[in-house]
């Protein structure tokens, strides 16, 4: 797993470089929102359980169908396979927004998910929009909380959604 820093160093190390302007604005831009992040990541510790089951709630008043029989998400075991999902991609996304990276979400959430995906019939746009949600709910609570830049929050939840819905297999 990489963080920003240690992806930036890898960087220039590979070419035995030392850290130049660029390097050194981009380590800028990522200890100045340092506090940001950290925010971010305390709201979701916060607010998992209710962010979860906030964006489940709301998916399923969207999409009635992924609960009804013949839906994915129908019967206690696949509703709550589906949650559990949700819970991955919010603790995993609140990893990445502390590293600043969304490598950790490469190597630990998205390897083989669309495939995993695909075998069991779990539809990928009605999981977008659950990734989508939880983002919004997100970023609501920041700025309830007086959070005036919550852009932080967006990379890891957009990357997730990009690669999820766009991955050629
Ligand atoms: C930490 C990385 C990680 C991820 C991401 C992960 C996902 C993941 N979700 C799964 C299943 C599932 N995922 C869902 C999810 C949904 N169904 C819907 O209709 C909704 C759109 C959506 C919820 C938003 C469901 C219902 C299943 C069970 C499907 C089945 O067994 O038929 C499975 C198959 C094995 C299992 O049931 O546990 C995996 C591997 N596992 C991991 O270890």
């Amino acid at each position: 797993m990489r963080d920003a820093v240690t992806n930036l160093i890898r960087n220039y190390d590979i070419t035995g470089r030392y850290l130049d302007r660029n390097a050194i604005d981009s380590l800028k831009s990522y200890f100045d929102t340092g506090a940001a992040r950290i925010a971010a990541a305390g709201v979701i510790n916060a607010n998992a359980a209710a962010i979860v089951k906030q964006a489940s709630l709301q998916l399923f008043e969207e999409l009635p169908e992924l609960i009804r029989p013949g839906g994915n998400a129908y019967t206690t075991r696949r509703y709550a396979a589906c949650l559990r999902d949700l819970d991955y991609y919010l603790r995993y996304a609140s990893y990445a927004i502390v590293a600043g990276d969304t490598n950790v979400l490469d190597e630990r959430v998205l390897q083989g998910l669309r495939e995993t995906y695909n075998s069991l019939g779990t539809p990928i746009a009605p999981t977008v929009r659950g990734i989508q949600i939880m983002k919004s709910a997100i970023k609501d609570r920041l700025a309830l909380a007086g959070a005036t830049d919550t852009s932080c929050v967006d990379a890891p939840f957009d990357h997730m959604t990009r690669e999820i819905s766009e991955r050629d297999l």
